[in-house]
């Protein structure tokens, strides 16, 4: 496997990987019955199922291009380098959190983890309208952990500049977000498509100065504040689950980012499924049952964060960040200075949902909570409410106190018809 890069296939697979001990401690050696099968689905990468005498796995290979557009579009292989270095350190901040990982190939781009077999990926599971328990203990713990882990509230100062510089060099997936989330959604870009019927909403988007500011000014926040390691693209289609069990997967957009960045990423594809919710159940009840549900996933999931934020900073917080040394050894509460950094993460949070929204519906990579709707009048008019209610999270973060404002806001922008 040291050899040149050369993108795998169901065939070639077995005797490729046949001499990789990691591999063939997991499946078998026999590798003459290894059953593979190619079931990517993503924008960018081959992803294989390999199932031997022994066990199954999952080999996941970065192709040189963006699979969603072709080989017109020509990609690196670092990613998966940054993927890897950014499961590591998932894992370490939040144990248990990502499938195990086994083996790691540069040359190869190639990363061979545990295939969560019981799982299915959670977008799917929204829209078919079924409960994940445990989902938001899982994920608002995880992205506190994250952040707060990864940042100089807890890092030592050198350790976390080095890390930082590492993913910095995570150029090209910054670039993507930066384009396809940041500011493609904002003018008439060459990749951009949208459902038919929204031209009256992306009007007022993108006559909208302030709104495109805004959305700029968290660009910069995004490219140049590296306060903690984000996941960078922790939608619903990078969480598999079971009925009750949460896993994270596909951190390759690894950045080091501003705090909130991967809970308004998660927030805003929850309110893309609550949306989207009528053209997926079958009746009023089953809708509004499901939407509150998800509502209360989105409340439950900020509470967890702010809890858990809040215990890692009393009992973890030994960087030079806020420290100890100005607080508490001078009898002081840290109270305030706690307050003002959530503050600036909800902001954020906000924010970042705000954008997220508008992206899915109007760049390049759209979602299946939408995509999958063939009454292409209905999804019109579903997308447009998104569409309205991430303009005013972008438009006024500020003044938006707490989640139960939050989740009003869904309600009412749920009821309202703009087209
Ligand atoms: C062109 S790549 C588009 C999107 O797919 C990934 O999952 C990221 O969300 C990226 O923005
Ligand atoms: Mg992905």
């Amino acid at each position: 496997m040291n050899e040149k890069y050369l993108a795998l296939n169901q065939s070639e697979l077995p005797e490729r990987l046949s001499s990789i001990s990691a591999i063939t401690n997991k499946v078998g050696s026999n590798f003459s019955n290894w059953d593979v099968k190619e079931v990517g689905d993503g924008n960018l990468n081959l992803v294989f199922i390999v199932i031997g005498d022994k066990g199954k796995i999952i080999i996941k290979q970065a192709l040189p291009h963006m699979r969603l557009v072709g080989e017109g579009w020509p990609l690196t292989l670092e990613r998966s380098f940054f993927e890897y270095n950014a499961l590591i350190r998932q894992e370490k901040r939040d144990p248990g959190i990502i499938p195990k990982v086994y083996y790691f190939n540069k040359t190869q781009g190639l990363i061979a983890m545990e295939f969560l077999e019981d799982h299915n990926i959670l977008r799917g599971k929204l829209i078919n309208g079924e409960k994940v328990e445990g989902l938001s203990n899982s994920l608002g713990k995880h992205c506190a952990r994250l952040a707060f882990r990864g940042s100089e509230l807890y890092m030592d100062s050198s350790e976390k500049k080095a890390d930082s510089a590492l993913f910095y060099r995570n150029v090209e997936l910054m670039g993507i977000t930066e384009t396809f989330v940041f500011t493609d959604p904002y003018y008439k870009a060459e990749l951009n498509f949208n459902t038919d019927g929204l031209a009256p909403i992306i009007k007022i988007l993108r006559e909208d100065t302030k709104l495109k500011t805004q959305a700029h000014k968290m660009l910069m926040k995004f490219s140049s504040h590296g306060e903690t390691m984000c996941h960078g693209d922790l939608h619903s289609g990078s969480i598999m689950c079971t009925h009750n069990d949460t896993k994270i997967i596909d951190p390759e957009f690894a950045i080091y980012g501003p705090m909130g960045f991967d809970l308004g990423m998660l927030i805003a594809n929850y309110l893309m499924s609550y949306f989207s919710q009528p053209a997926h159940r079958l009746n009023s009840i089953e809708t509004s049952t499901f939407q509150a549900w998800l509502l209360q996933i989105i409340e439950d999931t900020i509470e967890k964060f702010s809890t858990e934020f809040k215990l890692l900073w009393n009992t973890e917080r030994k960087g030079i960040l806020y420290s100890k040394s100005l607080f508490e050894d001078q009898g002081q509460s840290s109270k305030y200075a706690l307050d003002s950094v959530m503050s600036d993460i909800w902001i954020t949070l906000l924010s970042i949902c705000g954008i997220e929204m508008h992206r899915r519906c109007l760049s390049l990579a759209h979602n299946d909570d939408f995509e999958k709707i063939e009454d292409t009048v209905m999804r019109a008019k579903l997308e447009a409410r998104n569409l309205m209610m991430g303009r005013e999270l972008l438009l006024n973060s500020n003044s938006i106190k707490g989640v139960k404002s939050l989740i009003n806001m869904a309600k009412e922008f749920n009821r309202k018809d703009f087209l």
